[in-house]
Order: C-alpha cells, then sequence, then structure tokens
C-alpha cells in the first residue's frame, strides 16, 4: 500500500492475577497464560496479507524497544481488567512516537479515557475496520470509527494463530457466534454484540480447527460464544455433526464452552454436544432466589431446579462451571448462606460469585442512574469484591456476607468436597487423552506444593487415593481440579482478608 506503513505490531496488555487469570494454577504446567489474543488475531487476519504482523502478548513476553522502534503502528486490544497495562503500553509508545490503534471491549466502552491513542477502531473490526484502512490509505483518517451495525461473521477469516506462540498457553479460544437473545439486566453482551445471535457456518469452525490441529495443537479450546447454544436448530444439524465427524480419530482436544441452563431440557443436543467433545460448560446460575432472578430477567432460569439442571448436565458428562450473583434488591440477608448451600450442592468447582455491577450499556446501569445509586468506576473483574452500585443492602452486611462466601467455598474442606461431589456425579465423555510431559511433571509439582506443603495436604490426598481407587479415569482431572483449587484461594485471597 502505497505511503502507508506496513509493521504491525500486535500487543496484548497484562492480566493482574485476577479469578480467570488462572496464573497460580498455570505454574504447575509452565504455561504464562490461560489463553492467546482471539480478537488481536482476528483483526491480524483481516488486514492486508502483504502487511508484516507480529504479535506481543504481555502475559507470555516482555515489550521491548526493539518491538517499538520495528513498528509502524500499534494494535492494541484490551478487557477492563487489562486497564492500568493498557495505559502503560500507551503511554510508551507515545514515548517512543509510534502510532497507536485501540480496539476491543475496553475502548469500546471508554474511549475518552485514552487521550494519546491515535485511532479507535471501536466495536466488531468486521464493522470498522475496512473504513479505517481506506481512510488511512487515503492520508485522511479519522480519530474514532464506530459503529451500532451488528455485522455478518460469515467473513470472518481464520485468526492468524501462527503469530502467537502456542507453547505458551493452555488453552486456545475460538468463536462460533456473537449476540444473545437474552435480556439479563446486568450483563453488556447485547449492548456490545446485540440480541439476535450470529453464528459462522460449519465450515468456517472447521477451518479454524483445521488450521488450529495444523500448527500441532491438541490441548483443549475454549467456544468463547455467550451462549452457544442460542440457534439449537442450526448447531443440531450441521455445527454438532460437522464437529464429530472432525474429531473422528483425534486425540485431545476436548471443548469448553458457554451454555444457558436450558440445556438441560434437549437430550438430544446434550448428547450431541458431548458426542462432539465438549466436557465442560459454563453456565450462569446466578442465584437460587426466584425474586432476584425476576427481578434482573433471567427469566431462563426462573421455575426450575438448577441444582437438578447442573446434576443432568454432569450426569451426561459435562463439567459444569458456574457463575453466581449477590446482592440483588431482592435478596434477603439469608443470601449468603443460600449461594453457599446452593453451590455446594450442585458440585460446581469452579464457582464464579461477584458482587452486583452494572456496567455502561446495561438496563441495570440505567435504572441505577435514575435512582442515584451509581458510585466508583466499573472495575469489571466481578471476584473481588467491589461494585459500582449502591445495594439496598447494607455495605457492611454485604462485605461480610461475600467474604464468607468466598472463605468457604474456596477453603480447602468445602472446596475438596465439592470436588468429590462433582466427580461421584460426573460421568467422563470418550475424548482419547493427549498425554503431555508437562501433565506428570504438574502431579509432581501438584504432590510438592499442596500434598507436602500445602494447608490442604490432607484433603489433597483424600482426593488422591478416593480417585486412583474408585474412579481412576478422572484422575488427571482430580488433580487439575486440586491445583485450579490452588489457584482460586491465591486469587481471592486479597479480597477475603
Ligand atoms: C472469552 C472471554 C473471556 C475469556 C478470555 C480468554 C482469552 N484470553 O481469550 C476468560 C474466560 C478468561 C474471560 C475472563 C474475563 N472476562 Co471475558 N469475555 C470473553 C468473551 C466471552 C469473548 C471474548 C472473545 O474472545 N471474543 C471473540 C473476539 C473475536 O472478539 P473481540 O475480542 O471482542 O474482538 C473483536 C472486536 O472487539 C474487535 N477488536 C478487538 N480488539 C481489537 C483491537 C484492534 C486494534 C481493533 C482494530 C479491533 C479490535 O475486533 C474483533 C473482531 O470483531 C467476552 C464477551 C464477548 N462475547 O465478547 C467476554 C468479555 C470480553 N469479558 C469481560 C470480562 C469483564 C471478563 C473478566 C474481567 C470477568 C471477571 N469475572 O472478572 C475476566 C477477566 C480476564 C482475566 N484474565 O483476568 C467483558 C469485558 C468488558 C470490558 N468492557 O472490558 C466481556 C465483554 C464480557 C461482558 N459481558 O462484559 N473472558
Amino acid at each position: 500500500m502505497k505511503g502507508v506503513p506496513i509493521r504491525i505490531l500486535l500487543v496484548y496488555p497484562e492480566f493482574l492475577y485476577t479469578f480467570w487469570s488462572f496464573k497460580h494454577a498455570l505454574k504447575f504446567i509452565k504455561k504464562k497464560a490461560a489463553a492467546p489474543p482471539l480478537g488481536l488475531l482476528t483483526v491480524a487476519a483481516m488486514l492486508p496479507s502483504v502487511w508484516e504482523k507480529r504479535l506481543v502478548d504481555l502475559n507470555v513476553t516482555s515489550l521491548t524497544d526493539e518491538d517499538l522502534k520495528w513498528a509502524d503502528y500499534v494494535f492494541v486490544s484490551a478487557m477492563v481488567v487489562q486497564r492500568e497495562s493498557a495505559h502503560l503500553v500507551i503511554r510508551r509508545c507515545k514515548c517512543a512516537g509510534v502510532k497507536v490503534v485501540a480496539g476491543g471491549p475496553l475502548f469500546t466502552m471508554e474511549h475518552e479515557q485514552f487521550p494519546d491513542v491515535d485511532y479507535f477502531v471501536l466495536n466488531e473490526a468486521e464493522a470498522t475496520l475496512v473504513p479505517f484502512l481506506r481512510d488511512l490509505e487515503q492520508g485522511q483518517a479519522g480519530r474514532v470509527y464506530a459503529s451500532t451495525e451488528f455485522p455478518d461473521i460469515h467473513q470472518t477469516p481464520v485468526p492468524l494463530w501462527r503469530l502467537a506462540n502456542l507453547k505458551q498457553y493452555d488453552t486456545v479460544s475460538i468463536q462460533f457466534s456473537r449476540g444473545c437473545p437474552f435480556n439479563c439486566d446486568f450483563c453488556n453482551v447485547t449492548a456490545l454484540l446485540g440480541y439476535r445471535p450470529r453464528t459462522k457456518i460449519a465450515a468456517q469452525i472447521i477451518a479454524e480447527l483445521d488450521s488450529l490441529y495444523a500448527l500441532g495443537w491438541r490441548k483443549s479450546i475454549l467456544f468463547v460464544d455467550d451462549n452457544f447454544i442460542d440457534n439449537k436448530k442450526h448447531i443440531k444439524s450441521k455445527v454438532l455433526p460437522a464437529l464429530i465427524e472432525w474429531r473422528k480419530g483425534k486425540t485431545g482436544l476436548a471443548f469448553n464452552t458457554e451454555v444457558s441452563s436450558n440445556l438441560a431440557d434437549d437430550p438430544v443436543l446434550l448428547r450431541l454436544m458431548v458426542e462432539s467433545g465438549f466436557d465442560t460448560v459454563f453456565v450462569g446460575n446466578e442465584t437460587p432466589n426466584e425474586e432476584s432472578l425476576a427481578e434482573c430477567g433471567k427469566n431462563q432460569n426462573k421455575g426450575r431446579n438448577l441444582v437438578e439442571s447442573v446434576k443432568q448436565l454432569q450426569h451426561a458428562g459435562l463439567q459444569v462451571q458456574g457463575g453466581f450473583i449477590v446482592v440483588f434488591d431482592n435478596d434477603p440477608p439469608s443470601v449468603f448462606q443460600q449461594q453457599i448451600d446452593f453451590i455446594q450442592k450442585s458440585g460446581i468447582v469452579t464457582a464464579m460469585v461477584g458482587l452486583l455491577q452494572a456496567p455502561l450499556g446495561t438496563h441495570l446501569y440505567e435504572r441505577m442512574q435514575q435512582e442515584g445509586r451509581l458510585v466508583n468506576e466499573f472495575s469489571g473483574d466481578n471476584v473481588n469484591g467491589s461494585t459500582n452500585i449502591i445495594p439496598k443492602m447494607g455495605l457492611d452486611q454485604l462485605r461480610e456476607g461475600y467474604r464468607k462466601i468466598l472463605s468457604q467455598i474456596y477453603a480447602p474442606k468445602f472446596y475438596y468436597e465439592r470436588v468429590l461431589t462433582f466427580l461421584r456425579e460426573y460421568k467422563p465423555p470418550k475424548i482419547r487423552v493427549h498425554l503431555e510431559p508437562q501433565y506428570i511433571l504438574a502431579l509432581g509439582r501438584s504432590i510438592y506444593q499442596l500434598g507436602i506443603r500445602g494447608v490442604e495436604r490432607v484433603q489433597y490426598w483424600r482426593l488422591f487415593f478416593w480417585t486412583l481407587f474408585r474412579r481412576p479415569r478422572l484422575f488427571s482431572l482430580a488433580i487439575t481440579l486440586a491445583i485450579l483449587g490452588f489457584h482460586f484461594r491465591q486469587a481471592i485471597e486479597l479480597h477475603v482478608n
């Protein structure tokens, strides 16, 4: 492209030691980060193929002066939890005289907070990148490119995985759909991505999987959809059969995604998901309190026995991770104990319990604004005990209750009890395991760190031998969960003490 620089440095800022960073657990398998930045790798694939591209994910490597000297433009993407690191990256670019192009959820939500960014390419790149590149080529790029369009994703290219050093990651994310038809008032996904779920076609997903497979990827794959089962007809008739076919003869590559609790109502869909290689799903349970479900518009969870739904998924072969929220206006003081009982009974080992927060663009944000109940900045990390709203329940009572939930459910006694509840229920799917030497080393490290040095050593050995003798097929899963428990405890320690 004449006159336009062509060396693009894609930079992904650093995550803090959050609940979902998995940083304390990743050390056991000597990995640096959970997953490579899918947004940036997708954008990279949309840039002209003749442009040179490099990725610097600050979660796995550092940004050097040479990198900045090399680059004509730095493309930065971030979530709200990467805010501080994003500011630092942008300042370094400014000092080095490199122009910055910023996109992704953090900037889409609050681009005004970043005066040093040269160009904002906001919302979905499928809608905003082409006009930006056209203007850039003509030497007349504006500062902000935004769109209210929710573009078709049939043309979205296969992400440029080769830019990432995949050896540094434990999982890789891919995306099948965007948007969500539900109306939960605290969630900003519909503001970001709309109500009408837009899906890729089966052939696109297969092409993405093929490209990962060709790069030697054999570990787990996270489908980052907000609700994978939105378009049930399409996935039952086209996508899952294609995945089942694709998987034949392959080892490893377990799939993980997010679904709504009504998956439990559709045994055919459930069977197909397990057959196609899903072994874990995240479900937004939120609360066992019916009035609170009604308050936040989470109608898909109303009138159902949520614990029973979780058990159905576990029996079918899915590990269920869950999201839980306190405190809605309708939550009684007993909600904290109710949540603990709910989580323990369900055997949801990875339980993300957050304080209710109101992200910009949500119905909840509007309501809180009207009621004069907005305070603080939205931290984005919903497991750090902070909130940007004034709850109806007194703050002291709330903090104490929240502290009680987290300190109990992640205390070794409760955590390991939950692991056992889950393993007793769980019928593992038939994914052929892909053994890596790192897993054996991780076992050794877990024996030392958790079984010898850890406060959880009694529970660790009980789980170790119980699984070895009663459910040997679940042994590696049991050790993984023990390691995750160690991470969760470290990650939440700051917020409960
Ligand atoms: C997958 C995911 C995760 C994974 C991340 C794995 C990984 N490293 O990839 C996990 C589960 C770890 C995670 C965790 C969290 N997440 Co998250 N996550 C998502 C999810 C579901 C998908 C993100 C994704 O990969 N999308 C697919 C790619 C292709 O889309 P994209 O990144 O948006 O990129 C597109 C555009 O934004 C744009 N773009 C992106 N970057 C750039 C850069 C440039 C230069 C340009 C031009 C364009 C551009 O182009 C792309 C193509 O259109 C989104 C919700 C969603 N549906 O987007 C939430 C989301 C990103 N997460 C969010 C949050 C808040 C979190 C947590 C903080 C939650 C928590 N409990 O604490 C944690 C923190 C993470 C951490 N490590 O500490 C928020 C971010 C809000 C915000 N404004 O920043 C979102 C939007 C969910 C929400 N409802 O609000 N998350």
